[in-house]
């Protein structure tokens, strides 16, 4: 008899399977598809826990799906452009190719090890020229359709080294992280997806995806941020010029008390008076350096001054003045509000600070004939007053009838506004997609013909940190001529947000190896859209909202021929590690490793103070992580699946935990017991007479297994709840009285089949230990039998008077007479019941009691 022995059994079943090609993609079409996918990982250096989740939950449902008779595609690849990289090669003279490159390396080889079931010859990395050719095929795509251009946006400017930042390379105190300078915001002319023009598709097509969890769903619109209302002219007195404004409460434009500009407005400077020039400029300096946060927060005090300006109502004829206060963003709406404090929580806050009136328009409808004295805003509908032509009227009724009547005075119209901006996706930066145009002094922007994609990466290039980016200081790269007149020109340098690459890469999964086309539409209308989806939830908006986004924009092109990515979608929970912290440190300090810890009596090692001990999202800096390649050493690959699918629902945290790893590896124990023993004996293989009691118990426990598991895979993936149903049956198996039978075969049978997507390697093994050719991997899922869950004997309490007086075993099948007469037979019943004398009543509770009263 052998031990269980994970490293051996793993290693050579990986091997064999790669042999074998028996997870590549099938090309018949014989079959329903499944497209399974996870979130491709940025190749950081190793494999953490989070990964180890999310792409084990992804490879059971896969397998699933192979042995229920569906082709599956599930592919793999790397998120390969982007920052680290290029940091890597500022600070320590790495190629930002070569580090990404043995990144992969190194975290393909720990996949591997894992038993996932992917097709290897799908795999792709953005960061090849392979890939990024089509990238910037797309982005060409969105050229000819309009949907990219260029205007100006604010940078991270690093006055010292001369260069722009990424968010990520500035510090929370605005210092970057290179130089120490503080970081200004400066202007450059930039690239910009135009996403706003799907915003109501975007949203509306939320509706198409049952299978999304509500929570993204509301993130999502939420981001996009829908708001129906009206756009209304102020003219500005003594110009010939107007201020438009957006507001979603035309309702209240007969309570305006003044109209607010943002700083930025091209139109404060005109309306400044000159005895108010040098105030406001100041301001428009100061607010220039807040964020958009630090501008809208709620607690904080809006501030704001007046330019001298004066606009007009129209609806009132009134003059009211111009003001510019900080919380009214330039790039929302039209980057101006009528101000009217008695119905909005902000602008009565301002009002009271800046000493500005207030006037009411509308009151709730109990209160119609006392206009109130307010003590804050009074936000919600009611009745109008003070409204001329509209007192009386609903104030929903009144949005309605402003509107018509603004339209038909030509001073506004109804208008729907959005939150979501347009993408900027250029990097002044060089590990990413360089952007395909031309600027030529004669033609202006010229795409770059298809023919001559990819514009590839030159390798020879120095990271300074300093400067313009490292491609802006190649002038033999920079300087070609214009593709269309000849004229010398100069190329962008500019290269792509790495969100436009994973947009796209579920696509290029399905032809992977095209060289011709972006992907064959045949091939990938076939495929998609991915039939399950599983990341983590920090995608929910960018993520998933761009590549949405990509595939209606490619669609419209008629590349595509569905309106939808991403069918279903599984966000998992982190995964979490034991955490020791000291209470009286601060920061990243405060965090003890563990391997410096006596865990009975946990201390700070440096200044012996107790410790807290938590459950935090694992991370380096906590030094509460667990490396995968360590549990694979101990457990092996199975175990750590296990483990992983075992402890926690896929959508919730998980907590981990050394000794419930130790109780998956003795389950994994013993089924390997279980069948080892039964692969010595010798049992009947086909079922001979009736089943006996046992043999009937036994079955019922294979078929209830088969049941519930399949529920549990069924969509909702309720993959924890699964493997402690295989420990039951294991249970079952082991508890057995009819091991020499038929039907114990069939549980041996079954089990293995149950575990083979969960614990693949342990699985194949002994599935070959019994005696099968054929991998397990290629098995079909076991079949219910409903028959077999049927119980024939169900116990019955008898009662007299509502009093258990014994109980019996009956037939299942009975029905309420049939049951009735049976209980009538017991000892209990006999007992008490007079011979010959009826019961007052008798009440028969199917499948429970029957209760007679006398
Ligand atoms: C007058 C008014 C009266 C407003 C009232 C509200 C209540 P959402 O729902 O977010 O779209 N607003 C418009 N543009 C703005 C900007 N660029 N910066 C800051 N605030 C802006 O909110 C729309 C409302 O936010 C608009 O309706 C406007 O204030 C303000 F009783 O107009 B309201
Ligand atoms: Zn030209």
């Amino acid at each position: 008899e052998s031990r269980y022995n994970p490293t051996a059994i793993e290693e050579k079943w990986q091997k064999t399977w790669d042999e074998q090609g028996l997870d590549k993609t099938p090309t018949e079409k014989d079959k329903p598809k499944f497209y399974a996918l996870s979130m491709f990982p940025y190749p950081s250096g190793n494999l953490h826990m989070g990964h180890v989740r999310n792409y084990t939950i992804t490879d059971v449902i896969a397998r699933v799906h192979r042995m229920q008779g569906y082709r599956v595609l599930h592919p793999m690849g790397w998120d390969a452009f982007g920052l680290p990289a290029e940091n890597a090669a500022i600070k320590k003279g790495i190629h930002p190719a070569k580090w990404t490159y043995s990144n992969i390396d190194q975290m393909r080889s720990e996949l591997k090890r894992l038993g996932l079931s992917y097709d290897w010859d799908c795999e792709l990395a953005t960061c090849s020229p392979d890939y990024y050719k089509w990238t910037q095929w797309i982005f060409l795509q969105f050229f000819q359709a309009g949907l990219a251009y260029q205007k100006e946006a604010a940078v991270n400017w690093d006055p010292i080294d001369q260069t722009v930042l990424a968010n990520e390379q500035v510090d929370s105190e605005g210092r970057s992280w290179r130089s120490g300078a503080i970081v200004e915001k400066k202007k450059l002319r930039q690239w910009f997806l135009k996403i706003t023009d799907y915003a109501e598709q975007l949203l509306q097509d939320l509706d198409k995806l049952p299978g999304w969890p509500d929570r993204v769903k509301s993130m999502q619109a939420n981001w996009i941020g829908k708001s129906v209302g009206a756009y209304l002219e102020f003219p500005i007195v003594g110009m010939d010029e107007k201020i438009g404004v957006f507001t979603t409460r035309p309702d209240t434009v007969y309570g305006v008390s003044y109209v607010v500009l943002a700083p930025e407005h091209p139109l404060t400077p005109k309306v400044t008076t000159s005895e108010n020039k040098e105030t406001v400029e100041s301001f428009i300096k100061e607010v220039a350096n807040q964020s958009e946060l630090e501008r809208t927060a709620e607690d904080k005090p809006k501030r704001g001054i007046p330019t001298g300006g004066k606009a007009i109502n129209p609806f009132t004829g009134e003059e009211i003045p111009i003001w510019i206060a900080d919380y009214v963003l330039y790039e929302y709406g039209t980057g101006a509000v009528m101000g009217v404090p008695a119905h909005d929580a902000r602008d009565f806050k301002f009002a009271n600070e800046q000493n500005l009136p207030i006037k009411v328009v509308i009151v709730r409808a109990d209160a119609a004939d006392e206009p109130p004295i307010l003590k804050e805003a009074y936000t919600e509908p009611g009745i109008v007053i003070n409204s001329d032509l509209f007192n009386g009227m609903e104030s929903t009724t009144a949005k309605e009838e402003i509107i018509k009547y603004a339209e038909k005075q030509g001073f506004g119209k109804a208008r729907v506004q959005y939150r979501l901006r347009d993408w900027l996706i250029s990097r002044q930066r060089y590990w990413g997609a360089p952007i395909p145009v031309i600027h030529c002094p004669k033609c202006g922007i010229v795409p770059v013909p298809e023919a001559e994609l990819p514009i590839v990466l030159p390798e020879n290039v120095e990271f300074s940190g300093r400067g313009p980016s490292p491609l802006a200081q190649l002038g033999e790269w920079v300087n070609v001529p214009c593709p269309s007149c000849g004229t010398a020109a100069k190329r962008e340098t500019d290269t792509m947000d790495t969100f436009i690459d994973s947009s796209w890469y579920y696509l290029r999964f399905t032809d992977a190896n095209n060289e011709n086309q972006v992907f064959d539409s045949a091939k990938t209308n076939d495929w998609m859209p991915v039939d399950q989806y599983v990341g983590g939830v920090e995608h929910a908006i960018l993520h998933l909202l761009y590549s949405r986004f990509f595939t209606k924009v490619l669609r419209d092109r008629r590349i595509l021929n569905f309106d939808e990515p991403f069918n279903r979608l599984l966000t998992q929970g982190m995964v979490q590690g034991l955490t020791y912290t000291n209470p009286k440190k601060s920061g990243n300090a405060k965090y003890i490793p563990s391997a410096l810890v006596n865990p009975n009596d946990p201390k700070d090692p440096e200044t012996g103070e107790p410790l807290e001990l938590s459950y935090q999202t694992m991370s380096k800096s906590k030094y509460n992580g667990v490396a995968p390649e360590d549990v694979i050493n101990k457990y092996g690959a199975d175990t750590a699946r296990m483990f992983i699918l075992f402890k926690a629902p896929p959508e919730k945290d998980l907590e981990w935990d050394d000794a419930d790893v130790e109780g998956q590896f003795r389950f994994l124990n013993r089924v390997w017991l279980l069948v080892t023993e039964y692969s010595e004996t010798t049992p009947a293989k086909t079922q001979k007479g009736e089943l006996t009691k046992a043999e009937k118990d036994l079955r019922r426990a294979i078929h209830t297994a088969i049941d519930e598991i399949s529920k549990d895979l069924a969509g909702d993936y309720q993959l924890n709840t699964a493997v402690s149903e295989m420990m039951k049956l294991s249970n079952a198996l082991k508890d057995s009285t009819c091991k020499n039978s038929a039907v114990y075969t069939e549980g041996i049978e079954t089990l293995i089949l149950l575990l083979a997507p969960f614990a693949p390697h342990i699985a194949e093994e002994l599935w070959q230990m019994i005696g099968n050719k054929k991998s397990v991997h290629q098995e079909t899922w076991p079949k219910l039998d409903e028959s077999a869950l049927e119980v024939d004997e169900i116990t019955l309490v008898i009662q007299i008077n509502g009093k258990t007086r014994g109980t019996i075993q009956a037939p299942a099948n009975l029905d309420k007479p049939g049951l009735e007469k049976y209980a009538r037979e017991s000892d209990a019943a006999k007992r008490y019941l007079e011979e010959g004398k009826e019961p007052k009543k008798v009440i028969v509770v199917p499948g429970k009691l029957v209760n007679f009263v006398i």
